[in-house]
């Protein structure tokens, strides 16, 4: 039988969905895609986002979604270059802090944090990148304990491939053939979530062998990580890029090592996916985009969401990306 797919957002290009349940109600922090003229090429640079928008529903397949309209944008953000790409948010005491990747004036990715009253915003920045932060796509995950981790880290024009054991290095390069794959990252965030609690670790993904994948596997981390837990396991979620997959991996605790289980969903239109996973209502969903509405132009993408299953033994079922 087809599964049931809905688009979001009909009326614009909207990527990268993270998504939240806070109050009781879903909230939806995308990329804002815009045709920018910018030819399409590797390092990203047709990706050019400019400003955020926050949408919220308490009816995910069917009811209406509200648009908050533009609640931060790269002309308020005092040390911004170009380029916000995926971002999160997490709440704390009240307080919503969004987290974004936006590169700086030499045009190196960092994470910023912006916070808010409300999680419909507007977010204001702080004035300078969180302390060490490199990179793009932060996931923010809250652990039972009330601790938070960010998840991120995405290569080619997301930069990772530039960083060994968190610095910037001239020889740094992208791992080929069966040399391990390069790891995403995960830290601890402060307190008072504006900073790192330490150094970031890699998020090492095994095959069932317990050897880290490595780099040819058409199933290694590329970008767009996500955390969930389901039935007290901690489930590593990611888009695996130029193999054009979503998987994931499962492990006992956030920091990982995490074993590879399987592909959550199949290539859909388009270059690009990237997801969240959320249970609202007692049943689980999986946000994503494609670019069927712009008729496949990569840098315009759609904001989608389908019911996501799992088996008697905690398996997500895998779902076809080119169903519409
Ligand atoms: O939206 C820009 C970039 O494309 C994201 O940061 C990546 O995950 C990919 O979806």
């Amino acid at each position: 039988m087809k599964k049931e797919m809905r688009y979001l957002v009909p009326g614009d290009y909207m990527a990268d969905p993270s998504v939240h349940i806070f109050n009781g109600k879903v909230y939806i922090y995308p990329s804002h895609d815009w045709e920018s003229g910018i030819p399409e090429n590797d390092n990203g640079d047709h990706f050019n986002m400019k400003d955020y928008h926050v949408f919220s529903t308490d009816d995910i397949m069917q009811g209406p979604v509200t648009d908050h309209g533009v609640v931060l944008s790269t002309e308020d953000i005092p040390w911004a270059g170009r380029q916000l790409w995926d971002c999160d948010v997490a709440e704390k005491k009240g307080k919503y802090y969004m987290y974004f990747p936006l590169k700086d004036r030499n045009d190196i990715f960092r994470l910023g944090v912006a916070i808010a009253d409300r999680p419909e915003g507007p977010f204001i920045p702080l004035p300078n990148p969180m302390y060490g932060s490199y990179s793009i796509d932060p996931a923010v995950f809250k652990d039972d304990d009330g601790s938070h981790y960010i998840y991120f880290g995405g290569i080619w024009g997301g930069q990772l491939q530039r960083y060994r054991d968190n610095i910037a290095l001239e020889n740094a390069y992208l791992p080929t053939g069966n040399e391990p794959a390069l790891p995403g990252r995960v830290v601890k965030l402060r307190d008072d979530m504006l900073q790192f609690d330490e150094t970031p670790r890699a998020v090492v993904i095994m095959d069932e062998n317990g050897k880290p994948l490595t780099a040819d596997n058409p199933h290694r981390f590329f970008e767009a990580s996500w955390m969930h837990k389901y039935q007290g396991k901690y489930y590593f979620s990611y888009s695996t890029g130029d193999t054009h997959l979503l998987c994931y991996a499962t492990g006992d605790n956030p920091y990982g090592p995490f074993t590879y289980q399987g592909v959550i969903l199949t290539p859909v239109v388009g270059w690009t996916t990237h997801h969240s996973i959320v249970e609202y209502k007692g049943k689980w969903y999986l946000f994503h985009h494609d670019c069927v509405p712009s008729d496949g132009k990569t840098w315009l993408r759609s904001l989608k969401v389908c019911e996501l299953e799992y088996d008697e033994q905690g398996r997500i079922i895998t779902i076809n990306g080119s169903e519409e």
